[in-house]
């Protein structure tokens, strides 16, 4: 089994808090936690620290943002000196260099004529901008009447309350209420009978897009903002859009006038080994979220990044008027800034993009590799994601995959697992020793498990 060498922080003894009850932890089982907490002290690279001074394999690149690894000289050297330099500046009506700076670089990073960047704090709150935008857009426009947003069965877009309406995870919705009115939801596009153990984009499931064209019909295109879609479906367990099935919602959204608005706050600074992963698919999407990766994890932040005309539309009325009553305190935060700025230098100068896309066939066969093992009922993948889904434990779902993530955890592998699927996304750093390290472990974990 490879082993890294990577040098973690000297580890003394264990720092374990005296009382673990006060936090509510999210989305978190918190009785079984608190009863056999798995806390982490210290992370550097591929590797995290447990509190036990265990190494363990980050699989997941944190939760899918710790793209250039953990605790990164550069990230880390830019958050400490703009930490030194100035904390904060006010977000409303005054500025600083660093968002400026790092609004250019992500436009210039994001596809087409997207190059406006309305910064925000996560991945939920650029959701909960985007929608507003679009509505704010027709408005503006004199469609004020559009107003019906339309998400996707499985869909996940945060947990604000736009976020939670135009997403499609049963549990994520159903003890909140009626949430926001006028929402439709496209069907999800997996079928496991026909797509089972595809490599990279199913072939089956493109006419799923044609659904739009039913909702439009139902409520009439001058009564829809916008589609919100997740390019490649991560939280639900890794939903790969079907071979052409993304093309098809744009020209049916550009025929009708909606906008279209990808989702990448997963998949956006290089989880596809391109840049967006609207890149990637070759389709261009109105307004793009994004978070996570924008800082490679390291300082809370995320973005909207809009088409030019978009932005053009709200630049109207006297000057002296603010054209978008939306922001938050920490819109672009300093240290949120200086780490994404950094972030940004190593993806380009350590050319972790392109090491994802020249990686991406090696962690396909890898991910495939599983197929045969015990449970197992599908994989899926794309770029440096990856899915193994279990057959449940009848009567007790989600508790196979949930004992697969113990194990692994207690043989030194981060997974992430959702129901009974085991999720995988490293940072884009992993070299192929450690790609095999991972699947090494977990084929000894499937064995493993009941
Ligand atoms: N949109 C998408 C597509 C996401 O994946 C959010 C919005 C919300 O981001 P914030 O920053 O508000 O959490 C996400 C977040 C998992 C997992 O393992 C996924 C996310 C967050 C935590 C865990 O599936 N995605």
């Amino acid at each position: 089994m490879a082993v890294s060498a990577t040098p973690l922080p000297r580890q003394g003894a264990p720092r374990v808090p005296n009382d673990l009850e006060p936090y509510w932890m999210p989305f978190t089982a918190n009785r079984q936690f608190k009863g056999a907490p798995r806390l982490l002290v210290a992370a550097k690279g591929l590797h995290y620290a447990t509190a036990e001074g265990r190494k363990v394999l980050d699989g997941t690149a944190g939760l899918w943002c710790c793209n250039a690894g953990h605790s990164h000289p550069r990230i880390v050297a830019a958050i400490q000196a703009q930490a030194a330099e100035m904390d904060y500046a006010p977000a409303f009506q005054m500025g600083h260099p660093k968002a400026f700076e790092l609004a250019g670089r992500v436009a210039a990073l994001a596809p087409g004529d997207l190059d406006h960047v309305f910064f925000v704090n996560s991945g939920s709150e650029a959701v909960d901008t985007a929608l507003k935008i679009a509505i704010a857009y027709h408005r503006i426009r004199g469609e004020g009447a559009r107003t019906r947003l339309i998400g996707r069965e499985r869909g996940y877009h945060g947990v604000g309350f736009g976020g939670m309406s135009v997403g499609g995870i049963v549990n994520n919705r159903k003890f909140f209420g009626p949430m926001l009115n006028g929402v439709d939801h496209l069907p999800q596009t997996y079928d496991r009978e026909k797509q089972a153990f595809s490599r990279g984009e199913p072939q089956w499931g493109a006419h799923l897009a044609d659904e739009l064209e039913r909702i439009v019909a139902l409520h009439d295109a001058s009564t829809i903002a916008a589609v919100i879609v997740e390019p490649v479906a991560c939280s639900a367990g890794v939903l790969v859009p079907p071979k052409g099935y993304l093309k098809r919602l744009r020209e049916i959204c550009s025929k009708h006038g909606i906008l279209l608005i990808f989702d990448e706050v997963i998949t956006g600074f290089g989880r596809l080994g391109s840049n967006f992963a609207a890149d990637y698919f070759g389709v261009l999407p109105d307004l793009i979220t994004t978070a996570k990766g924008i800082t490679s994890g390291a300082v809370p932040m995320g973005a909207v990044i809009a088409r030019k005309s978009i932005y053009d539309t709200f630049m109207v009325g006297p000057e002296h008027a603010i054209e978008l009553f939306h922001g938050y305190t920490y819109s672009g935060h300093p240290l949120a800034c200086a780490a994404g700025l950094a972030a940004l230098d190593v993806y380009a100068e350590e050319g972790l993009f392109e090491k994802t896309r020249a990686l991406a066939p090696y962690w396909e066969n890898a991910v495939h590799g599983l197929k045969g093992l015990p449970h197992v009922v599908d994989i899926r993948n794309l770029g440096l994601v990856g899915a193994i889904e279990l057959e449940p434990i009848p009567g007790q779902p989600a508790k196979r995959a949930f004992n697969a993530f113990l194990r692994a955890y207690e043989s030194g592998l981060l997974v992430r697992t959702t129901g009974d699927i085991i999720a995988l996304s490293p940072p884009l750093t992993i070299t192929k020793a450690e790609v095999d390290e991972i699947f090494d472990k977990l084929s000894t974990v499937l064995k493993a498990i009941d």
